[in-house]
This record gives C-alpha cells, structure tokens and sequence, in this order.
C-alpha cells in the first residue's frame, strides 16, 4: 500500500530520512504552503519569499526525480490551513497505508503531530531528522549529571566523534579553540568580497508577486531579493564562501562596520536551516580548504565551530529543555519592545544600522544580532517573550530549535547561566572598539553620563546595580563589581539616575 511523506519547509533535503523511509514507485509526496506557518509569527517578507520558492523549487525537482508530489499552494481563502488540516485532506484523497514524516524543528509542530495517530485512518512514522551530527539522545546522555552546559565541551566530542579537525585523539594545531585570535576590530581599507546574489526566475517572480499580495503588512523590505532558493545555488554560496571570504572569516568574525552588512560571514544559515544545504558539506569543505593551504586554522576551526559546536548544542539544548525553556525570565525583565526595533527611529546610531540591516537583508551578522540588539535587550530588561518573538520574526534564518537559545540563553541570561558563564552585556566602548558606528553617532562614546552621553555606557552599570543579587556571586563578574564599588554613592545615583530617564521615555 503506498504512504503519504509529508516534507515540511525546513526539510528541503533529498536525503531526508522521511525520503529514505519511502518508496518512489507508489508513494505520494505532500508538501503544503500553510497560514499557520506563514502567520504564527508574522514572518519578515522576505523569509515567506524565501521558504516558498524553495519549497516549490524542491517539489519540482522530486517531480523531475520521478517522484508523486502533492503540493498546496498558499490560497488565503483555503480550509487547509495547518498541516493536520493538511494532512487529513491528502489521507482522504489518496487513502495511505502510513503517513511518514521527519520529526519537526519545533517543538509546536511536535506536539501538533502527537495527536495525529488520535485523528488519521492510519499510522504515524516520524523518522529521525538525521541531518544533525548528534541525536537528540546523544545531547540528552552528554548533559546528564553535568551542572552546566558549556558548549564548548560537547563542540570537543563533536570534534572526537566526527574527526573533523583532528590528529588522532588530538586536535590539529594542538589547541581546540582559537577564538582569542578571532577578535580583531575592522581595520582602514578592509576589502569584503560581496555575498552571492542570485536574480529571481519565473517561479520565484511568481512567489514574490504572491508575497506582495498577501503579506504586505509584515515586517521587511521584499526587494531586491536575491537568495538562493535551490541546492545548487546554496552550494555556489558556500563555495564562493569557501574561497572568498573564510580565510579573513576567524580574524574578523566580531567586526562589524556601517557600510558592510555581510563582513567575511558565510550567509548560509537560511540555506542550512531549510535543508537545501548540509552541515557536513559546509564543515568538509572549510576543513578541506584548511588542509589545502587556502585557509588559516583560527577562520576554519571558528567557522566549523559555529556550526558543529554552536548550532548542534543549541539544538540539543532546545530539545532537552522544551517546553519550559520558552517561560525562562530569570532576571524577571518586564519592558515591552520599544518600536524602534521595527521602525529604526533611533539616534542611537549602532542600533539604527543593525534594524536598518534587518529591515532590508532578513539578515544581520551575529555580534549584530548578540552584542548590539541582544546587548541593549538585555541590558534594558526587554521581556523575553517580545524579544524572542522579535528574532523570530526578522531574520530568514530563524526557526525556534535555534532562535529561543541564543536569545533567551545567549542574549537575555533568562536561562540563569545554563548556556552562558555569564551575560554578555557591555558598554559602549565594546561597540566602539569593534565597529565604525559610534564615529558618527548623536552621542559621546566616550562620555558616561549626562544627555549626550553613550546610552550603552550607564545602562551596562544600571543593569550590574539592578541585577547585584543573581550576578555578583558570579566569579566571571567579581572583578566588574570591585569596580563599580569603588564608584561610589553618587556616581552610581547618576547612572542610576540616566538610565531611569532614559528608560521612561523608551516606552
Ligand atoms: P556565520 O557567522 O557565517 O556562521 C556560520 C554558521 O554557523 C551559521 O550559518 C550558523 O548555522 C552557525 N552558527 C553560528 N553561530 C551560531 C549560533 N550562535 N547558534 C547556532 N548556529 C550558529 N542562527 C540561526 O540559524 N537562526 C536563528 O534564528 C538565530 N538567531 C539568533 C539570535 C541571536 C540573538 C543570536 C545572538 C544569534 C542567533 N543565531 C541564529 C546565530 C547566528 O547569529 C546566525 O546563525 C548567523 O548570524 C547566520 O549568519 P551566517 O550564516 O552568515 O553565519
Ligand atoms: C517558516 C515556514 C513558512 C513561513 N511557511 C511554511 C509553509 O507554508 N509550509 C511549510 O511546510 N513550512 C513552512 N515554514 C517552515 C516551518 O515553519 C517549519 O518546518 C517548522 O517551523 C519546523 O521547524
Ligand atoms: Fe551606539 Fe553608543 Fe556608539 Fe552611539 S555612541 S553608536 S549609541 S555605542
């Protein structure tokens, strides 16, 4: 009997287990464009854009492989809205022996798909989604017992497991983290390689249309749009990657400058996050321009770091934690988004440039999204629940199994230090030193309190003063509170002071 395989839009891979599961002589393929998915948060254009091209690309592609493909398309007017919607329908039409599915990247959709063995004529399969280099599982072992999570010992078994890197048991080069030679600040006359664009064919013309006519009123800039959509242009975005740009990736990797929104960044998490690129393609192929000669060791081990490291632990970590990571505030943060994150109507120019960046490209680079956004989130109490909705929403890249860590975890500690050793919050000087922002901003970097001064610079101390109790028995941060006591009492009253002022007329 033939069995209906559900692909959802993150699983644009032919290698997907739900297609190994299959069998292209009798079974039928179902892919759908949903309002559920399109409207559960209300997704920056360009991402819909994006995921729908891809996905009628893909379908195409199974069509031509000699696959049955049955493909909804967004109609806004449909009864099929959410895939069990979407899957019932096709259960009626095509009477499956089974419905195959990869396990989804949410969690959301995991618990929408536990009840469909309740409502279906027939059986559920939810195959593994193999295209990560741990299993859930494996995470769940590593984490037993452990107090804290540090990512960086699972990157060291990830490294041991896959042997990417490595000299027998050791890694190449002696050192497993190069990260103190990845924070140079941009230097004068830095030549950036532009990103890979692509122009948009008939299918992705009539997506774009599609996108106009019915999202017009989510967040974003539709045009130009120039993503790659299928796996061969992904991979021309990696390999263009590969030989341009990673061999300055490590040193600069934190830089961050007005007119150059892409740096020495790779540009593929929106293509490895929907399956039209693999993870091991990236990482063998930053590994093999390092044994070639054409890449420094600091660029390759910090670039496959973020992807065997970084990506892999903020999965696991997401399954392992879901469904109360999502409630997490442990610094009991309150303060709604001010609307500058979506209008960029801010003097505050680091700000304006990184919203500016988002607006247009669904794109910023990561200390961007960390140490800019994130950092003044943090350091101003935005609730966890509005940022997170926020970074769903803008960035192409963004689904929730790798979205809510680096916010909550990474960016607003409302983890309590599960992911990070400490906040990552700083002050103005931070910004300064690694970007060209500051130079031409309203404000004085460089002056502490007082209206012209920095708002970074008193809402770092306000934010240290706020939080004594959680943060200073944290001995990553001890040093930083000897400083602000040797203060004293008036000068942290006018922090205190500024950043109250500041803080009203934000909301
Ligand atoms: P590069 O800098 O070139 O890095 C290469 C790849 O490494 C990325 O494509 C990505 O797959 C991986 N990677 C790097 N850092 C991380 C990380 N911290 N966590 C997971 N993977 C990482 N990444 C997403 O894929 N989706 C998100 O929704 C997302 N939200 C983020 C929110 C915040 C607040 C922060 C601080 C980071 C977020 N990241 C997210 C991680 C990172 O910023 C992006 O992966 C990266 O900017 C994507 O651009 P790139 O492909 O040019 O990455
Ligand atoms: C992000 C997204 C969007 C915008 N639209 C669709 C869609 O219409 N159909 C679909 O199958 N997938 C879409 N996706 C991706 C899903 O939201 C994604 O598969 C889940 O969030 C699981 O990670
Ligand atoms: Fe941002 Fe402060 Fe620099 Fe202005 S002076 S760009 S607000 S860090």
């Amino acid at each position: 009997m033939a069995n209906l395989i559900l692909i959802l839009g993150d699983q644009l891979s032919p290698q997907i287990s739900s297609l190994k599961a299959a069998n292209k002589s009798e079974d039928i393929v179902l892919m759908a464009e949903l309002r559920s998915e399109t409207g559960y948060v209300k997704h920056h254009k360009k991402k819909i854009a994006l995921l729908f091209s891809a996905m009628r690309h893909f379908a195409d592609e199974l069509t031509t492989a000699g696959w049955q493909v049955d493909y909804h398309r967004f109609d806004p007017a449909s009864a099929c809205t959410n895939f069990t919607d979407a899957v019932q329908q096709a259960v009626n039409r095509h009477n499956p022996g089974k419905v195959i599915v990869t396990k989804p990247g949410e969690y959301r959709l995991a618990e929408e798909m536990s009840g469909w063995a309740d409502v279906l004529p027939c059986a559920v399969s939810l195959c593994e989604d193999d295209r990560f280099f741990a299993t859930t599982d494996e995470f769940a072992a590593w984490a037993e017992g452990r107090k804290q999570l540090r990512m960086e010992y699972f990157y060291r078994e990830m490294r041991r497991k896959t042997g990417l890197l490595m000299q027998g048991d050791e890694p190449v080069g002696g050192q497993w983290n190069y990260d103190a030679d990845n924070r140079q600040p941009p230097k004068d006359g830095l030549v950036i390689p532009p990103p890979t664009r692509f122009t948009p064919d008939d299918i992705t013309k009539d997506v774009l249309a599609l996108v106009e006519a019915e999202f017009s009123d989510h967040f974003g800039d539709l045009q130009p749009f120039d993503f790659a959509v299928t796996a061969d242009q992904a991979r021309q975005v990696l390999d263009e990657f590969i030989a341009q740009r990673l061999p300055q990736f490590g040193s600069y990797q934190d830089a961050m400058l007005a007119d150059e929104p892409f740096m020495f960044h790779a540009h593929i998490g929106f293509y490895l996050n929907c399956g039209l690129l693999s993870p091991l393609e990236a990482v063998t192929a930053a590994e093999h321009a390092y044994f070639s000669g054409s890449a420094p060791l600091n660029a390759v081990e910090g670039f496959i770091r973020q992807i065997l490291g970084w990506r892999e632990y903020v999965r696991g970590l997401y399954w392992l934690k879901m469904p109360e990571y999502k409630t997490l505030n442990h610094l009991n943060a309150t303060r709604p988004l001010p609307s500058f994150f979506w209008t960029a109507d801010t003097d505050m120019r680091c700000l304006k440039t990184c919203v500016q960046d988002t607006r247009k490209f669904a794109y910023a680079h990561h200390i961007q999204r960390l140490m800019v956004l994130g950092n003044f989130a943090l350091l101003a109490g935005l609730h966890p629940d509005e940022v997170n909705e926020w970074y769903l929403i803008v960035y192409a890249d963004a689904y929730e199994w790798v979205e809510l860590p680096n916010v909550s975890g990474m960016v607003l500690y409302a983890d309590g230090g599960l992911l990070a050793s400490k906040p990552y919050a700083a002050g103005g000087a931070y910004i300064d030193r690694m970007s060209d922002y500051c130079s031409s901003c309203r404000y004085k970097v460089k002056q502490k309190n007082g209206p012209d001064a920095c708002p970074f610079n008193y809402l770092y101390w306000d934010f240290l003063i706020r939080h004594r109790e959680k943060l200073n028995k944290n001995p990553r941060l001890g040093m930083i509170y000897r400083t602000l006591d040797k203060m004293g009492e008036d000068k942290q009253n006018t922090i205190r002071h500024d950043a109250a002022l500041f803080l009203d007329k934000l909301s």
